[in-house]
């Protein structure tokens, strides 16, 4: 019998809505039940030059112009693009922490005229698709109730607000809405756990199927 593909499962959402908590919680969770290999990445991928130039400027300690740090992030994306889908093809199973909405949304939420949602999509064109986005939904006073922001660059309140307006625009938007299934990020970590397993349960059956291709 031929080997079933692997998949591509993705978490977003705003920060300290549980993305990191939840993802290695699925791996462990597709590792002890799942069948197949399950790789864990995370974006920025702070490991890689790229990466590390993408640390410097987050940490504050180097400057970059608006449009050059983007096509940063996404260079860190396609540096992984041919080892995710390598793993995919071969039937291990992808976990991502943070991906290409991210990469629009904080982009877009600098307000620079030139660098609108559309602009920043351009260069993730062509990345590998995933088979579910996990978008963890939390409000602002759950989130603030977590405690407060770190020292990094975009951890401010006005760009979170606008963080959080651009990701409402482009979870229903036509090119990706089919991708994202919303979770309520404000519930306990079990609860939300919980809820994660079901949904990827679903989408699994979906490209197990054929549903998906
Ligand atoms: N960025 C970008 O601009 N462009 C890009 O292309 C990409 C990223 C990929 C660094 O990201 C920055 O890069 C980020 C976006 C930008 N900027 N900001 N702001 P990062 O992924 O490295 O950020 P992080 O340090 O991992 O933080 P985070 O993602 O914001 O947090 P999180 O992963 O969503 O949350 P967590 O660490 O799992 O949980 C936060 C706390 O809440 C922790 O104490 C947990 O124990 C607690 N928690 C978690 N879940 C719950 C529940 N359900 N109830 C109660 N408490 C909980
Ligand atoms: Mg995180």
């Amino acid at each position: 019998m031929a080997t079933k593909r692997g998949k591509l499962i993705v978490f977003e959402g705003l920060d300290r809505s549980g993305k990191s908590t939840q993802c290695a919680r699925l791996v462990e969770y597709l590792r002890q039940n799942g069948s197949t290999d399950v790789k864990h990445l995370r974006f920025p991928d702070r490991t890689t030059p790229i990466g590390q130039m993408i640390n410097n400027y987050l940490a504050g300690s180097s400057q970059q112009e608006d449009h050059v740090i983007h096509l940063l992030f996404s260079a860190n994306r396609w540096e992984l693009a041919q080892t995710i889908e390598s793993a995919i093809a071969g039937g291990t199973t992808v976990v991502v922490d943070r991906y290409y909405y991210s990469g629009c949304v904080y982009s877009a939420a600098k307000q620079n005229p030139s660098l609108d949602l559309a602009w920043c999509r351009h260069p993730e064109i062509g990345l590998p698709r995933p088979d579910i986005c996990l978008f963890l939904d939390i409000n602002a006073e759950d989130a603030a109730n977590r405690g407060g922001y770190g020292n990094e660059r975009y951890e401010k309140q006005d760009m979170q607000d606008r963080v959080r307006g651009l990701f409402g625009e482009m979870r229903i938007h036509e090119d990706e809405k089919d991708d994202i299934v919303v979770i309520d990020a404000g519930k306990d970590i079990e609860t939300v756990e919980k809820c994660v397993q079901e949904a990827v349960r679903v989408a699994i059956e979906r490209v197990d199927s054929g549903d998906r291709p």
